[in-house]
């Protein structure tokens, strides 16, 4: 069988060693046809030599970059997608390159620092048929740094175009560097065109590490403004982070964490150790001037460390790193930036809160490398690890499941005071709420039917009947008024002291049923609620949990 390996691994690497590193000669000794570069302009010559058994060992097509005015965009199907928890996504790179010079990145190496930008008309057809073959409404541009993309204005008006002629309308997250904000109209047009949520390469908010990963382009100084810009349009802000740079120390990484949470306040971050990939001038560097790194190249993944530190123990950066997740997904900070979201950005926020959390601290995983249930196959394991009995499997398999499913429950009670304390409540609700707490001396729970009538005069909404009223308890699908677990945690924490205590008696039956009853109504309202705005588009708005 002919096996071809192509892709950013053995691209970086040749681009910058030019012959082959052990890495690549075990491959190549192998057998396998290793394809440097992109091969937009090679692929059929590709496909030509596997047919008539011609493949030669190496190919490189570093350069020139192909011209990507005129090949096709990549059409994605319905049947790949199926395997897919949220199916309506799809990528498209709008265009590749990046004219700066951060050290620890491989884009440069492989792709150039020359841009080179697909026709946006060809992305506004693709656009056009994946939504028709494949129902996609949700796009990553995968351009690394789609600010310098020169025709951004060009693509962002056919996407507009696309929605006021053809009604498909389309949401979509983008890369772009720092200084973004500062392009007459980028915010805008991206705002029209559907962008939801932007991921910026801010790294460091040291300027002396900024100045070390040669990243001159980033003023941490700036940081607030940029966010601040992005902000305004509505648009959520999730920003790439790499701890270990040469500055840093384990001190340090937790300060820069909470000014990143307090005073910058950005919507989400990813953290990285940092990792000379190969095909970076990092990794050229290390391997130039003798600096150990690791062999093995499974860890350079971001989340091991792989060389040494000035400053800190790999322990103590590994341990910097994972205090970093803890930190930024508290409930305090995941809390602050609900609130500070905009009833457009609620759910989006509260989604990749949901997605990062459970991946990060749960799985304790990459969130770029996780779902939300790893399928841990007995014996999908990678070559050279011993496949367990089905015995051992079980033995450590099941109570890792059982572990991961009551932090699961867990996490759904602390996502649940999340929504209620954060929710984005209509006008109506909001006057209500505020009328009642006026009434009752800010307490809203147990309130009376006379003070509930009150209370909707005061807010000059029309005032229900004490039927109604009451029957609206009934209603499954009415939180209430509640703005917060706390008063249930408690209750049940109660009770459970009186069971453990055997003091059956001073149980309350009927607080227990009423409790019981409403838990069930919280639990339906936020599982509806959630899964209604999974669909792009929504707002909490939509869905009335009065
Ligand atoms: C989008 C993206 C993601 C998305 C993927 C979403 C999705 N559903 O597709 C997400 C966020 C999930 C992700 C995650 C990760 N990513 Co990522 N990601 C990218 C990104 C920005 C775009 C990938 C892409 O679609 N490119 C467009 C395609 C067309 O380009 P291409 O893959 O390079 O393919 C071309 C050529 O390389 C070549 N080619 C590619 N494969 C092959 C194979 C053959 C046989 C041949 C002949 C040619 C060939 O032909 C293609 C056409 O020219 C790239 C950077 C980049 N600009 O490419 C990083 C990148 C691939 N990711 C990277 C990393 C490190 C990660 C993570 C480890 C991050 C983390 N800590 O979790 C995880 C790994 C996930 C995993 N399970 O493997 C690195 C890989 C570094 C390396 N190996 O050298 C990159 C290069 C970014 C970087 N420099 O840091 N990523
Ligand atoms: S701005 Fe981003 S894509 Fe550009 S060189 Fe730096 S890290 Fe790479």
């Amino acid at each position: 069988m002919d096996v071809i390996i192509g892709g950013f691994h053995v691209s970086g690497t040749l681009a910058l060693f030019h012959t082959p590193t052990p890495d690549i000669q075990e491959i190549l000794d192998l057998g396998v046809t290793v394809v440097t570069g992109e091969v937009e302009a090679e692929w059929e010559n590709l496909l030509r030599d596997v047919l008539l058994g011609e493949l030669q060992p190496l190919y490189n097509f570093l350069e020139p970059t192909p011209d990507l005015s005129t090949p096709p965009v990549p059409m994605i199907h319905k049947k790949y997608l199926r395997r897919f928890a949220y199916q309506q996504f799809g990528t498209i790179d709008c265009g590749r390159g990046c004219p700066f010079s951060c050290s620890f990145c491989s884009i440069i190496n492989v792709q150039g620092r020359k841009m080179r930008m697909r026709d946006p008309e060809a992305i506004a057809q693709a656009i056009k048929e994946n939504y028709r073959q494949a129902d996609i409404t949700f796009y990553f541009f995968t351009d690394d740094n789609f600010a310098r993309n020169k025709k951004w204005r060009e693509i962002f008006e056919a996407i507009i175009r696309l929605q006021e002629t053809n009604g498909i309308a389309i949401e979509f997250i983008m890369q772009v560097d720092v200084l973004s904000y500062k392009i007459k109209d980028f915010i805008t047009l991206a705002r029209q065109a559907g962008c939801t949520q932007v991921f910026i390469g801010m790294e460091s908010i040291n300027d002396d590490n900024l100045q070390a990963a040669d990243k001159k382009q980033n003023d941490a100084a700036d940081y607030r403004n940029l966010i601040d810009a992005w902000h305004a349009a509505d648009i959520s802000t999730h920003v790439g982070f790499i701890l270990g740079f040469p500055f840093d120390t384990y001190e340090s990484i937790a300060r820069d964490i909470e000014r990143l949470k307090n005073e910058i306040q950005v919507d989400q971050a990813s953290f990285f150790m940092l990792t000379p990939i190969p095909g970076s001038m990092d990794h050229l560097h290390a391997v130039q001037s003798g600096v150990p790194i690791d062999r093995d190249l499974n860890r350079y993944d971001s989340f091991h460390p792989t060389m040494d530190h000035p400053h800190m123990s790999r322990e103590q950066w590994f341990d910097a790193y994972k205090q970093a997740w803890k930190s930024f997904y508290n409930f305090e900070n995941m809390r602050s930036i609900l609130q500070r979201a905009t009833p457009r950005m609620y759910w989006n926020v509260f989604k990749n809160l949901v997605w990062y959390k459970s991946a990060a601290i749960l799985e304790e995983n990459h969130p770029m490398m996780t779902g939300f249930f790893r399928l841990k196959g007995r014996t999908a394991r990678r070559p050279g690890y011993p496949i367990d009995s089905r015995l051992h499997y079980l033995r450590w398999r099941v109570p890792e499941v059982l572990g991961y499913l009551k932090a699961w429950v867990h996490f759904l009670l602390e996502l649940e005071e999340l929504w209620l304390q954060t929710r984005k409540r209509s006008e109506r609700e909001q006057r209500l709420l505020e009328a009642l707490a006026s009434i009752r001396g800010g307490v809203l729970h147990n309130a009376r039917i006379e003070e509930l009538q009150l209370a909707y005069a005061r807010a000059k909404l029309e005032v229900p009947s004490r039927l109604r009223l009451l029957l609206s308890k009934c209603n499954i699908w009415s939180i209430g008024r509640m703005t917060s677990r706390e008063e249930l945690r408690q209750f049940w924490g109660h009770t459970k002291d009186q069971l453990r205590t055997g003091n059956l008696l001073k149980i309350q039956v009927h607080k227990m049923v009423q409790n019981l009853w409403r838990e069930l109504k919280l639990h339906t309202g936020f599982a509806v609620s959630f899964a209604f705005n999974l669909l792009p588009g929504r707002s909490d708005e939509q869905i009335m949990v009065e």
